[in-house]
């Protein structure tokens, strides 16, 4: 059964002695995307540790937290090649690098509008972070009714022989317009709907209220917390905590 190969140019492409180059050009590309996911992954950490520590603090000076939980991802690499394929950019490891922003991606979720350009500009201030591009799908909602501020940051990672700097894309939402992105997002990828823009007015008037009720929900919140938001508060004026002996 000697049979397998049809031609000689399967052949010669199945002989590791014929071509090693294309060979070990493969198993290289694999390395680099294994090493480059791992980078991202570092940077996801490091911005997720930056977030929790702010949280974490706020929440002993404030007795509240800014951020109600963040989740993160790597990108897919079927979603990876998709969007190289968009960007008509060449499909290789370095491509990723070069043009794309969102391979590390993080997801902050807060309760309040206002918690959300308050943890923009605690994070932004922070000297090792870079701001590369702002979109604010808040003060310009997309027409099917998206809203979310995305942030695309920069943040050098140190690994054992370089420091290099990763894009890590930040998307920091309300609860509810979190709520609307995932139910968006479904929509996105069901094939087998009878009425989609039936279904796409509706979710835009649901994007309305949850706009309308994030608003209220901030009043109400300007009511409760009438000092302000955290960053305004300088330490110098938060009371001195005595701890009894
Ligand atoms: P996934 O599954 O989240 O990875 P650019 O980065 O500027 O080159 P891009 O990527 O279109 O272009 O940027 P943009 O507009 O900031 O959107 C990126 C991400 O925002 C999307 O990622 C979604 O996560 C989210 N997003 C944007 N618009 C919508 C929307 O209308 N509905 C929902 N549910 N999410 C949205 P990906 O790559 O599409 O997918």
């Amino acid at each position: 059964m000697e049979n397998y190969i049809e031609n000689d140019s399967q052949k010669s492409f199945l002989d590791p002695t014929t071509i090693p180059d294309i060979q070990k050009y493969f198993i290289n590309q694999g390395f680099q995307f294994q090493e480059l996911m791992m980078m991202y992954n570092c940077a996801i950490r490091e911005v997720r540790t930056k977030l929790e520590v702010l949280n974490d603090e706020l929440n002993m000076r404030h007795k509240r937290n800014p951020i109600e939980f963040i989740t993160s991802r790597i990108k897919r690499p079927l979603s990876i090649v998709e969007k190289l394929g968009r960007y008509k950019v060449p499909l290789t490891v370095e491509s990723i690098e070069e043009n794309l922003n969102d391979v590390a991606g993080i997801r902050v979720i807060c309760s309040f509008i206002d918690d959300i350009y308050a943890v923009k500009e605690m994070l932004l201030k922070q000297d090792d972070i870079t701001l590369i591009k702002e979109k604010d799908y808040i003060k310009n909602p997309k027409p099917n009714g998206y809203r979310s501020l995305h942030l695309i940051i920069e943040i050098p990672v140190f690994f054992s022989d370089q420091k290099k700097a990763m894009r890590v894309e930040v998307q920091i939402r309300t609860i509810a317009m979190d709520f609307w992105a995932s139910v968006d997002h479904q929509l996105k990828y069901k094939q087998d709907i009878e009425n989609p823009e039936e279904i796409s007015a509706e979710l835009k008037e649901c994007a309305d209220i949850i706009a309308q009720t994030d608003a209220r929900m901030l009043a109400i919140k300007e009511k409760l917390y009438p000092e302000g938001s955290y960053t305004e508060t300088p330490r110098s004026k938060l009371e001195k905590l005595t701890i009894p002996l």
